[in-house]
Order: structure tokens, then C-alpha cells, then sequence
């Protein structure tokens, strides 16, 4: 008879570490026009009518709103091409991002 210790096999399992999605956040601000910050969703977002009316009054009531959530890169992206947008027109419309929890 084999003396050979059995032991238990030590698997390795490596958790994949997906990266960390990053919210574009829509700032309200006292001087945009709505209908200006609607536009501005609906090229940079692809959002319809509704869903970016809907997004640009959240921010005017509650101060701020989710946009919507990308990788790190896309999500500062969008969210520079759009204040860009606003500051082209004169006007002090602000988009941020944060990494999601
Ligand atoms: N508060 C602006 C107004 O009354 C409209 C507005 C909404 C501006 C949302 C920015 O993120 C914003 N004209």
C-alpha cells in the first residue's frame, strides 16, 4: 500500500476584477436653458425627447441627476464633449463624472 499522504488540491481561482463603470452626472445650473441642456442630451446621450426631459428636470429639481454609467474613458468623454458644447454657447451647463460604488 501506498503511504502517500492524500491532501486536499489547493485550487487557485482567480476572480476577474471587471473595471469600475463611471456615472456621468448632470449639474443644474440657474442660467442654461432647458431646452438647451434637452439638446445637449439627446446629441451627446442619444437620448429621445422624453427620456432627456425627463433626465434635464430631475437636475433642475433635485440639483442633480444620473445621466447614465460607461467605462472610465467614455463616461469622461461624453462628459467633456458635452459641457464643451454648453461652453461653446456661453453658458455654464456642467457634466461630472464618479465611479459607481
Ligand atoms: N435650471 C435651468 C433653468 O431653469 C435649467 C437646467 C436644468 C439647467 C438642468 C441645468 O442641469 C441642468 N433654466
Amino acid at each position: 500500500m501506498s503511504d502517500t499522504a492524500l491532501r486536499p488540491r489547493v485550487k487557485t481561482r482567480t476572480k476577474t476584477q471587471r473595471p469600475r463603470l463611471h456615472k456621468v452626472i448632470l449639474v443644474n445650473d440657474d442660467y442654461t436653458p432647458r431646452e438647451f441642456v434637452v439638446m445637449v442630451l439627446k446629441a451627446e446621450f442619444r437620448m429621445n425627447e422624453s427620456q432627456a426631459y425627463r433626465v434635464m428636470i430631475t437636475a433642475h429639481q433635485k440639483g442633480v441627476c444620473v445621466v447614465a454609467v460607461f467605462a472610465k474613458d467614455i463616461a469622461e468623454t461624453k462628459a467633456t464633449r458635452a459641457t464643451e458644447m454648453a461652453r461653446n454657447q456661453g453658458y455654464p451647463l456642467l457634466f461630472t463624472t464618479e465611479p459607481e460604488e
